[in-house]
């Protein structure tokens, strides 16, 4: 079946509309215009076209009424929209011909547009792959998120240093995104709660004295791959609620609303840029509460025009938490189905937990979200006073469950309890009041049962369950890889593009020399774009020939980029120590940005610059070895590095990893996986086979052994092995830092000696270490080996179906949601030209 564009893209149509743009938005031609005009040209031209298929789909939704899917989550990691929308909409071969034909280049068009970076790595990517597949599917959804005035920090590296940068993404405007005023609500901040009794004599309560902020939404359209069909990503911006009054005399109106201009000027303007310790933000949690209060008032809203019986409004909306960052939409739909709709507490009850689920991200403790009760109360009084009720009726949930059963209660709410401590506890919430919680990958869901969360799923063993990620195919192959999408199509036809199992077709190809050639062929230019790219962006040179062993993720002691960058200083030494030893010519590739208080992180980035400068401006080694790290890594430039890798670095320690997507990425793109048996990875081996993967280091359960009965002594490998030695007293002699020889000393220190409460060697790098090298030694021999390596790379492609969004969300639209697919009527009415037929 091949899919037929039931939208057709109307090129004509665009070039004039461009060139019509360039006219009168800024008063030029065709042949005066930049790339800027015509890229904002361009992308208003295009909106125009995808307008239609918008409302079309809204319609549908408005006269079938289908249950939806809201996708909460502080972070949409989106990167660009302009050549994806392009794509989905089947027009993207002749968006290039109609600019090409005005004197311009797509691809160049494409640069000049800003990464919408409103999220910091994994977890916000998801979010966008997911909007993607949702729409390609037909299932109705809204994702709904905050617009920061400043996404992710732009990192620049000056003198090896990790130094951020605002990224003033809107700074041109956003030619995509709709505003809409008349879906404006409101939300209110601190004050005090008081009750009243209503006319049945019950005891009603409301916020009283409260600072007020307008949220306003802006949408932008989420385009499915060649069905017409548009689902919407509503992000929230904050504006004061009444402008500032020059007449007011009044010092306490005064005082108010200078601070509720304050508020409206601070809540969106800036993403937290960290993803590791949460330290308890008020300007996070303001954030938290703005975007979930507005997207709950605004659903219920609309719901309530068209139903009359709020009591089920689960029927009509599931709302899916990524993370606990939006946990709080639990005591807010409580609020407001109590204290506007007056609903009592058992069937306001009955419809939150029948509504939310919650997806877990993370297995590292110190990740876990909690608020001490002194901010939470004060910012959210009444909201406080919901998760206080639902923490006390749990508690007596927990007596009446383990109460003379010889259990130890105390220890079961000390565990579980939603208030202890001091503190409110965003996960326990979430878990209690959600009727799913689930993992993302197999082994994480796994541990969650068995460790983390062990006592919550033996109270709710039906909540659990596990939805392995993905990643759109879309994005990651046809458009970021268009040679490779290509010569798949030849050889198995375009079904893939919608239904990724499809590449299994390919595995008969590898063995075939012919098909094996022109694979690697089109992986040398691949090699050869990024090549220019790090020519262009940090005057090195590569050799598109030499093995590109590439780690692109964040910075994070847990996902070893100094595992890594150890053993290239290994690697160093073993050929300054023999120059003459059998070595294939090997490229590292490096880009991470570390949360910008994370020292550890900062310094690691300082490392590896510091140990490239050395090794690629050594003259004994004859260019063997390159390293780059390539300053601000990001989804645009991921979608070339990616598909230029050979080596597909997922070094972390196994249990830390809670799936990775970005291994997925490789996988698609013809990489071989480095990695241990942690997160996804484990899920990747078992797809493409053992001997199809690099697999080194400890197992999950000896790491959790280890940590568990503390048993590890990084200082015995330090004694014992030679090689390990010497790379880490080059980090403490001066090697890679000659003015300074104790600048590295903290990682040295991290590794050999305990800090605070913490072990030494939290992530286990010196045990990994050889098994680290042995596994790369094994990478060389079968790179070697070029029909070895070749089929290895096919037989990934081959094998990557199961880790496409598309089948994540089929897995959730049908095991949490309840979702039924929307098809939307191909448009009549217009009869389509010959030249279209
Ligand atoms: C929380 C509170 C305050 C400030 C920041 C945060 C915060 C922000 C982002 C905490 C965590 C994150 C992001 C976490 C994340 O990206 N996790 C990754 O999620 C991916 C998608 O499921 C997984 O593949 C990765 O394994 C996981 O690390």
């Amino acid at each position: 079946m091949v899919k037929r564009p039931q939208f057709t893209f109307d090129k004509d149509l665009f070039k004039r509309s461009v060139e019509y743009n360039v006219r009168t938005m800024y008063r030029r031609t065709m042949k005066e215009a930049t790339d800027q005009q015509v890229f904002q040209a361009s992308a208003m031209a295009l909106k125009d076209q995808i307008i239609d298929c918008w409302m079309r789909t809204q319609k549908v939704f408005d006269e079938k009424d289908p249950k939806q899917v809201v996708y909460l989550s502080m972070e949409f990691l989106m990167g660009r929209a302009f050549g994806n929308d392009a794509i989905n909409l089947m027009a993207y071969e002749p968006i290039k011909q109609a600019l090409k034909e005005l004197g311009f280049k797509l691809n160049a068009i494409e640069d000049q547009e800003p990464d919408a970076a409103l999220g910091n790595g994994g977890l916000g990517r998801l979010a966008a792959c997911f909007l993607d597949s949702l729409a390609t599917l037909n299932y109705p959804a809204y994702g709904a998120g905050i617009r920061y005035q400043y996404g992710m920090f732009k990192q620049e590296i000056r003198d090896g240093y990790q130094v951020e940068v605002p990224d003033n993404w809107l700074e041109n405007g956003n030619p995509l995104e709709l505003r809409r005023p008349e879906y404006t609500q409101e939300v209110h901040f601190g004050g005090y709660v008081t009750s009243y009794l209503d006319r049945n004599g019950r005891t009603m309560y409301k916020q009283e004295g409260y600072s007020a902020v307008k949220a306003v939404p802006y949408d932008l359209p989420i385009i499915g791959y060649g069905n017409g069909f548009v689902d919407t990503l509503r992000i929230w911006d904050a504006e004061p609620v009444v402008s500032f009054k020059l007449d007011s005399f009044d010092r306490g109106e005064y005082q108010k609303s200078v601070e509720q201009e304050n508020l409206a000027r601070t809540i969106c303007n800036v993403l937290y840029p960290c993803d590791d310790h949460i330290q308890g933000k008020e300007l996070r949690l303001k954030q938290q509460y703005f975007f979930v209060s507005a997207t709950l008032q605004c659903a219920i809203q609309k719901y309530m025009k068209t139903h009359d019986d709020i009591r089920k409004l689960h029927e009509k909306y599931v709302f899916q938490l990524n993370d606990t960052h939006p946990t709080l939409a639990i005591p807010e739909l409580m609020r407001i189905l109590m204290d506007e709709y007056a609903l009592t507490w058992d069937e306001a009850w009955n419809v939150v937990t029948k509504s939310c689920a919650y997806t877990n991200h993370t297995i590292m403790a110190e990740a876990l979200e909690k608020w001490p009760i002194e901010l939470f109360s004060r910012l959210l009084p009444r909201i406080y006073s919901i998760v206080e009720e639902i923490n006390r009726r749990f508690e007596r949930e927990i007596h009446n469950r383990y109460d003379n059963t010889g259990v130890d209660v105390g220890h079961k709410i000390y565990k579980m309890g939603i208030i202890y401590d001091g503190q409110v506890r965003m996960a326990n919430l979430a878990i209690v009041a959600g009727f799913s919680v689930n993992g993302v990958a197999e082994l994480h869901t796994a541990i969650l049962m068995t460790e983390e969360l062990r006592d919550f799923y033996e109270m709710f063993p039906e909540k659990f369950n596990n939805k392995t990620n993905g990643i759109t195919q879309r994005r990651f192959l046809l458009h970021a890889n268009p040679n490779l999408a290509k010569w798949v199509t030849d050889k198995i036809g375009d079904e893939w593009i919608t239904d990724l199992s499809h590449m299994k077709e390919l595995e008969i190809y590898a063995d075939d020399t012919k098909a094996q050639k022109e694979f690697m062929n089109i992986k040398y230019k691949n090699k050869v774009r990024l090549a220019k790219y790090i020519l262009e962006h940090n005057g090195i040179e590569v050799d598109p020939r030499s093995i590109f062993d590439v780690q692109v993720k964040r910075l994070h002691e847990y996902k070893r980029q100094l595992l890594n960058i150890l053993h290239i200083m290994y690697l160093y030494n073993q050929l300054k120590a023999n120059p003459n030893m059998e070595f294939k010519k090997r490229t590292f590739i490096f880009g991470a940005k570390a949360a910008a208080g994370y020292k550890t992180a900062k310094l690691t980035i300082k490392l590896i610059n510091s140990v490239a400068d050395v090794i690629n401006n050594d003259p004994d080694i004859d260019d063997k070895i390159k390293v780059v790290f390539i300053e601000n890594y990001r989804v645009s430039n991921a979608e070339i590095i990616i598909a230029a890798a050979d080596v597909s670095e997922q070094i972390s320690t196994a249990s830390k990893e809670a799936s990775g997507t970005g291994n997925m990425k490789f996988m698609l793109n013809g990489a071989v996986t480095l990695g241990t048996m942690d997160g996804a990875n484990v899920e990747i081996v078992e797809e493409v086979g053992e001997e199809n993967a690099f697999i080194f280091g400890l197992s999950s359960q000896e790491v959790i052994n280890y940590e568990n009965y503390g048993g590890y002594d990084p200082k015995k490998i330090f004694n014992e092995d030679q090689n390990v030695r010497q790379v880490l007293v080059q980090l403490v002699d001066g090697t890679y830092s000659p003015e300074d020889p104790d600048l590295f000393r903290p990682l040295y220190d991290s590794l050999l000696n305990r800090h605070g409460t913490d072990r030494a060697d939290r992530y286990f790098i010196l045990a990994d270490f050889e098994s680290y090298a042995a596994a790369q030694r094994e990478v060389e021999k079968a790179y070697n080996d070029s029909k070895r390596w070749a089929k290895m790379a096919m037989l990934n492609v081959a094998n990557v179906g199961k880790f496409s969004s598309d089948r994540t969300i089929e897995q959730y639209a049908q095991e949490i949601w309840g979702l039924e697919k929307v098809m939307i009527p191909a448009r009549r009415g217009r009869k389509p030209k010959k030249t279209e037929a």
